[in-house]
C-alpha cells in the first residue's frame, strides 16, 4: 500500500474509531463487538507504525501522551471561568429567584446535579481537541491537554460537520466514580501511601500528575455541563445546546431539567436529595441556572460569579459523638493508621463507630485528643471524616494521642522516615505485612519460587506453617501436613517443594531485592550488590556509605539502614543464612563484561529508573551515550520510547528490551 492509500484507510479507520469510542463510552452503547473494534484499532495502529509520520496527536491512538511534563503551562482562559454563588436552603433559592425576575419576570431554569469533581476547560479548533486547562484561579490555569486526552469519554475528534461546533470552548467536571476511587485507594494503602479523604480530592491529585501514563490509570471520566458563549446566533437555550453537544460526541450532564418555577426547582432538589446517593458518582448539590442565553446577557456576572446561576448545597451530613479510643492499625505494608472509634452514631443511612485519622500529623493539626467531642461528617458514600473537635464540651479529662513507639502487632521498631508522613513498622516478619511480604518474595523476579503463588502464600499462613521468609525453606519437614491440605497433592508438594529448594541460589541482587525494603527495587538491588561482596558488609554499612554510592540517594540509605538495624531483620537473616540462602555476590571474578560496549536508553524502564540503570551500564565496563548515532551498539527500549528508536532502526543499531539487557548481565 502507497502512502495516498495509507492516508485514506488511516483517515477512515480514525473516523470509524472515534465513532465506536463515542457509542461505547459516551453513550454506553456500542454497536460492534469488542473484537470487530480492537481489529479496527490494531489495523491503525499497524498503518501508523508503517507510517509513523501520518501519526497526529488527534489519532484515537494518541490519547496516552509521551514522556512526562516537568511542569505545566499557565493558559489564560479568554473568558473567566467563573465560580459558582452557594445557597444552603430553600428560602435563600427563592430570594434568587425573586432577584432574577426583577430583571427577567418570564424565566426558564435548568436543573442540574452539581458533580462533585475538578472544573476544567476543553478547546477544539476544526472539530479537533487542541487544549485543556484546570480553572486555577478562574483567570489563568494549568494547561494539562496531555492529562485530559487520557480520559477515554473526552472525544478527541468531534462527530460533527457544522462550522457552528467546530471551534468551540465548552466546560465540565472531571470526575471519578466512588468505586474507581475506593478502587485507588485500597491500592494507595498497599503501596503505603497515604489516602485520598473524598474522590474530588483524588482526582484533583491525579490531574496534578506529571506522566500521562500514571494519569491513564485512574480511570478518571468527564462530564459537560457548559458552554460560555453559544455556538451561533441560532441558539438561545443553553439547554438545547447541551443536547447538540450530547449529539457531537461529548457526555453531557445527565438528568438536567428545564424547569419554569422556582417551586419545580426546589421539588427537583428534593427529589435528588436521596436519589443521588445510588448514582455512580459524588453529587453535592444541584446548579440552578438561566436558560436563555440573552437573559444571562442581561443579568450579567459579578467578579466572582454568574447572577444568573447558583449552586443549592445539600448539607453535609454530619453529626457530633464522642471519642472512646485511638487506635493504630497496621496495613498491608506495614504502615501504621490511627483510627477512632467513636460512641456509636446515627449518619446518612448507617451506623459510624469508626473513622480513619489518616495520620499523626492530621491528628495535631486538628487538636484531636482521646475522649473529645467531635463533629464527624459523610461527604457522601465515602469514609466518614473528623471535621472538628468540640473544645467546648471539653472536661479537662482528654487525653493526648501518641503514635507507639513499637508495631501494635508484632513489637518490631517503628520509623518515619525522612520526609515521609507515614510511621511504619519495618520488621520484614511482621504478622499483619506477611502475607504481601511473602508473595513478593516468591514473586518472579525475587526469589521465584513456582508454585507459591497469592493462594498458596493466604493458605500456608493462615495455617501456621509459614511465619516469616526462613519458614519457606523448612516446609520440607511440613510435608505430611501440607499433604494433608486440599488440592496439594504427592505430586504438588514435591514440585513445590523443589522450587524452593531451587531458589536457595538466587543471584545476590534478586536476593536482597525480595527482603522487600522500602524504595529498594530490582535497579537498587542490583547497585547494591556491586558495591557490596556480600549481606555482611551490607549490613555493617553506614547511612553515609550508602548514600555516597551512586544512585543510592539519602531517603533510600536512611531506608536501608534502618532496615538493617531492626532486631526482627537481623534475625530474619541470620535464620535464612542457616536455611542456606545465598548472600553473597557471584563468585566470578568482577569481569566488566560491558566494557567498550555503547548503549543509549529510550522510554520508561520497569526495573530502573533512567540514573541507575546508567550507573548499573558504567559499573559494568560500559559506557553511556544520550543520542543514538553509528557508535551505538545497543539501544535499550523501554515503554512509550521516543525518537531513538526510529533513528536506531535508521541506523541498524541492535534494539534490546530492558528483559534482553537483564538477561545480558545476569549472575554477573
Ligand atoms: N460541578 C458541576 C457544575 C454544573 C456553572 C458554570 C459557570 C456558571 C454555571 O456539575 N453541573 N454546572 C455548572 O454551571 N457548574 C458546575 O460546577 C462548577 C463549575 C466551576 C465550579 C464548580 O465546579
Amino acid at each position: 500500500m502507497d502512502e495516498k492509500e495509507a492516508k485514506k484507510e488511516i483517515e477512515r479507520l480514525r473516523k470509524e474509531i472515534n465513532y465506536h469510542n463515542y457509542r461505547y463510552y459516551v453513550l454506553n452503547d456500542p454497536v460492534i463487538s469488542d473484537y470487530e473494534y480492537d481489529m479496527l484499532y490494531k489495523r491503525l495502529v499497524e498503518l501508523e507504525k508503517q507510517f509513523p509520520h501520518l501519526i497526529t496527536p488527534d489519532s484515537p491512538t494518541q490519547r496516552v501522551g509521551g514522556e512526562p511534563l516537568k511542569e505545566f503551562k499557565t493558559v489564560t482562559h479568554e473568558i473567566p471561568m467563573l465560580s459558582l454563588d452557594n445557597t444552603y436552603s430553600y428560602e435563600e433559592l427563592k430570594e434568587f429567584d425573586k432577584r432574577i425576575r426583577k430583571t427577567v419576570p418570564n424565566i426558564r431554569y435548568i436543573c442540574e446535579l452539581k458533580v462533585d469533581g475538578v472544573a476544567v476547560s476543553l478547546s477544539y479548533r476544526d472539530g479537533k481537541f487542541i487544549r485543556g486547562a484546570t480553572r486555577g484561579d478562574g483567570y489563568k490555569g494549568d494547561d494539562i491537554t496531555l492529562n485530559l486526552k487520557t480520559i477515554k469519554t473526552l472525544p478527541l475528534t468531534l462527530l460533527t460537520e457544522d462550522k457552528d461546533f467546530l471551534n468551540i470552548e465548552v466546560r465540565g467536571e472531571v470526575f471519578l466514580t466512588k468505586k474507581q476511587f475506593l478502587e485507588l485507594n485500597k491500592q494507595r494503602e498497599e503501596e503505603g501511601e497515604p489516602l485520598f479523604a473524598n474522590p474530588r480530592n483524588a482526582c484533583a491529585g491525579s490531574l496534578k500528575l506529571l506522566d500521562p501514563k500514571e494519569v491513564a490509570k485512574r480511570n478518571l471520566d468527564i462530564f459537560i455541563h457548559t458552554i460560555p458563549k453559544p455556538p451561533s446566533e441560532k441558539y438561545d437555550s443553553d439547554y438545547q445546546v447541551l443536547q447538540e453537544l450530547k449529539k457531537i460526541g461529548f457526555k453531557v450532564i445527565p438528568h438536567s431539567e428545564v424547569l419554569k418555577s422556582i417551586d419545580e426547582v426546589i421539588s427537583y432538589c428534593e427529589e435528588w436529595k436521596d436519589k443521588k446517593e445510588e448514582l455512580p458518582y459524588e453529587v453535592d448539590g444541584i446548579v440552578v441556572k438561566v436558560d436563555s442565553f440573552k437573559h444571562r446577557f442581561e443579568l450579567g456576572e459579578t467578579i466572582k460569579s454568574p447572577r444568573w446561576a447558583v449552586a443549592y448545597k445539600y448539607p453535609p451530613k454530619q453529626a457530633t459523638t464522642k471519642i472512646k479510643r485511638i487506635y493504630v492499625q497496621v496495613g498491608r505494608v506495614g504502615t501504621l493508621t490511627p483510627v477512632a472509634e467513636f460512641e456509636p452514631v446515627f449518619l446518612s443511612g448507617t451506623t459510624i463507630t469508626h473513622a480513619t485519622l489518616h495520620n499523626y500529623d492530621e491528628i495535631k493539626r486538628k487538636d484531636i485528643k482521646i475522649g473529645d467531642w467531635v463533629i464527624i461528617e459523610k461527604a457522601g458514600e465515602v469514609i466518614p471524616q473528623v471535621v472538628k473537635v468540640i473544645k467546648e464540651k471539653r472536661t479537662g479529662e482528654e487525653k493526648e494521642f501518641k503514635m507507639p513507639e513499637t508495631c501494635p502487632v508484632c513489637g518490631g521498631k517503628v520509623v518515619r522516615e525522612t520526609g515521609e508522613v507515614a510511621y511504619r513498622c519495618i520488621n520484614a516478619s511482621c504478622p499483619a505485612q506477611i502475607k504481601r511480604r511473602i508473595i513478593h518474595f516468591a514473586s518472579r523476579q525475587a526469589m521465584d519460587i513456582e508454585g507459591l503463588g497469592e493462594k498458596w502464600v493466604e493458605i500456608f499462613v493462615d495455617k501456621g506453617l509459614i511465619k516469616d521468609f526462613a519458614d519457606i525453606y523448612k516446609l520440607k519437614f511440613k510435608k505430611n501436613e501440607i499433604l494433608k491440605l486440599e488440592r496439594m497433592g504427592e505430586k504438588s508438594t514435591e514440585n513445590l517443594l523443589n522450587a524452593i529448594e531451587k531458589s536457595k541460589n538466587r543471584p545476590f541482587h534478586r536476593v536482597l531485592y525480595a527482603l522487600g525494603i522500602r524504595h529498594v527495587g530490582l535497579g537498587t538491588a542490583q547497585i547494591l550488590a556491586n558495591a557490596f561482596n556480600n549481606i555482611d558488609e551490607l549490613m555493617k554499612a553506614s547511612k553515609e556509605r550508602l548514600s555516597s554510592i551512586s544512585g543510592i540517594g539519602p531517603i533510600v540509605a536512611e531506608s536501608i539502614y534502618n532496615f538493617f538495624h531492626t532486631k526482627e531483620n537481623i534475625e530474619l537473616i541470620n535464620k535464612l543464612k542457616e536455611v542456606g540462602i545465598n548472600f553473597e555476590r557471584e563468585k566470578k571474578e568482577e569481569k566488566k563484561i560491558l566494557a567498550g560496549k555503547t548503549f543509549v536508553v529510550t522510554g520508561t524502564l520497569k526495573n530502573f529508573t533512567r540514573q541507575q540503570v546508567h550507573e548499573l551500564i558504567l559499573s559494568l565496563g560500559g559506557n553511556v551515550g544520550t543520542s543514538v548515532s553509528k557508535k551505538t551498539d545497543y539501544l535499550i527500549c523501554g515503554a512509550d520510547p521516543g525518537s531513538k528508536l526510529d533513528k536506531a532502526k535508521e541506523l541498524g543499531v541492535k534494539i534490546i528490551s530492558e528483559e534482553e539487557f537483564l538477561e545480558m548481565i545476569k549472575g554477573k
